[in-house]
């Protein structure tokens, strides 16, 4: 019995200013069905984060059909999950009927979670589907109905314990939670939007499952032992994944206690290039670059002074390739930029205003943008610098006095 593990689809997903459902997201589909031609599993679990919000794009659930769909008509059994990114009834209406054609969307966390036994070839795999859980959705009635649950660790231990799992079979757990192993955590890549050390669960509360298809870390790795993973996320979805697979993991199981990891390549529509230095130094790998249709570029500029027009120049050259500019100013002698809280921390506030603005608008502030924020500076820098900690303790008239100040420089300007 062979299975892909996918997850974290995150359809409907933007990547800076390019909408992924647009090509990227719809190559890796077609890509994955001809996976499936070529590997023929005789299921794909899917890990949850089906979509990136809770209330899809029609573009992102035509994705989602067009992939299922497709799953479906080459008779592959479908198990999917929703993680914490998914509505869990959104995503699982109609999904009795969808049952019938071999596709199983959990929906609502219940007390006995949906599994489905498939059997080939004299080997028997129970796939077990746990929607993403927190403490309270797993104590209330209808689920477990007690109030001594307080962290995720126990509501997953306490529910796994109450389903009636036969251990003379095989068993595949689908979940979409944080897992630790030994108290290590997971590398995380920087597109999970997840506030560290929430939610952690350790790996030996899932230790009668033969494999553990895990969802909601974006990097695809093991988690202690070889049969519990995560599948990553199947695009590069923040330039920070530079560098690592985004190959399919596909498991094969020969019987009970023999289960088999391997993973398959699959092609990427685009891959992501990190480019940082000085303006000029930038240009001139712009205009060296080759495939400019096949790479998404991130242009981090390190200039303490940027000439005029210094975007356009950098954007004339790289094209439609070029999807995101950042402002790295060097202070600690670390040209590594890994640590961006650190390298921020280490900016004035008159160059985070800058980095910021260039986030949201894609320019750099004008003049009189950048004499506002000087004069609010000046204001601070005159009551001891402790405005900005709290402004609700700012005084009403002096609070008055700044914004006074701030209008007359407008007027000058
Ligand atoms: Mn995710």
């Amino acid at each position: 019995m062979r299975f892909f593990h996918i997850g974290d689809l995150h359809f409907g997903k933007m990547l800076h200013d390019i909408d992924l459902t647009g090509y990227d997201q719809g190559f890796w589909v077609d890509r994955f069905l001809e996976a499936a031609d070529e590997y023929l599993p005789d299921a794909v679990v899917i890990a949850g984060d089906v979509y990136d919000r809770r209330i899809p794009s029609p573009e992102a659930m035509k994705l989602f059909d067009r992939l299922v769909t497709g799953l479906s008509r080459r008779g592959i059994y479908v198990f999917v999950i929703p993680g914490n990114h998914d509505s869990d009834v959104r995503l699982s209406h109609v999904s009795g009927l969808l049952a019938e054609d071999g596709i199983y969307i959990a929906g609502e966390l219940k007390r006995e979670l949906d599994h489905v036994t498939l059997e080939k070839d004299g080997v028997k795999v129970c796939f077990w589907l746990m929607p993403y859980l927190f403490p309270k959705a797993v104590s209330v009635k209808g689920v477990l109905d007690r109030d001594d649950i307080q962290t995720y660790d126990q509501a997953a231990r306490l529910l796994l314990e109450a389903q009636p799992v036969d251990d003379g079979i095989c068993n595949v757990l689908v979940a979409h939670q944080n897992v630790l192993s030994g108290g290590e955590a997971p590398e995380h890549s920087g597109s999970e939007t997840i506030i560290g050390g929430l939610g952690e669960i350790e790996a030996d509360a899932f230790d009668r499952f033969d494999y553990v298809a895990l969802g909601h870390i974006h990097n695809a790795q093991r988690i202690g032992r070889e049969t519990v993973r995560y599948s990553g996320c199947p695009l590069y979805y923040d330039f920070s994944e530079i560098g690592r697979s985004k190959d399919l993991t596909m498991v094969t199981v020969c019987g009970k206690g023999d289960v088999r990891v391997e993973r398959v390549p699959i092609q990427m529509p685009h891959t992501l290039v990190q480019k940082a230095g000085t303006l000029s130094e930038l240009l001139e790998e712009g205009r060296a670059l080759e495939n400019k249709d096949s790479v998404y570029v991130q242009c981090i500029l390190r200039d303490r002074h940027l000439p005029p027009r210094a975007l356009e120049q950098l954007r004339d050259v790289y094209g439609d390739c070029l999807i995101n500019i950042r402002r790295e100013i060097d202070r600690t002698g670390q040209q590594d930029g890994q640590d961006a809280r650190r390298a921020a921390a280490a900016l004035s506030i008159g160059e985070q205003f800058e980095q910021f603005y260039l986030s949201q608008n894609r320019e750099l502030p004008d003049g009189v943008q950048e004499a506002l924020v000087e004069s609010v500076l000046e204001q601070q820098d005159r009551h001891g610098g402790e405005y900005f900690l709290d402004f609700r303790n700012v005084p009403e008239a002096e609070s008055k006095e700044i914004l006074d100040s701030i209008l007359q420089k407008i007027t000058e300007e």
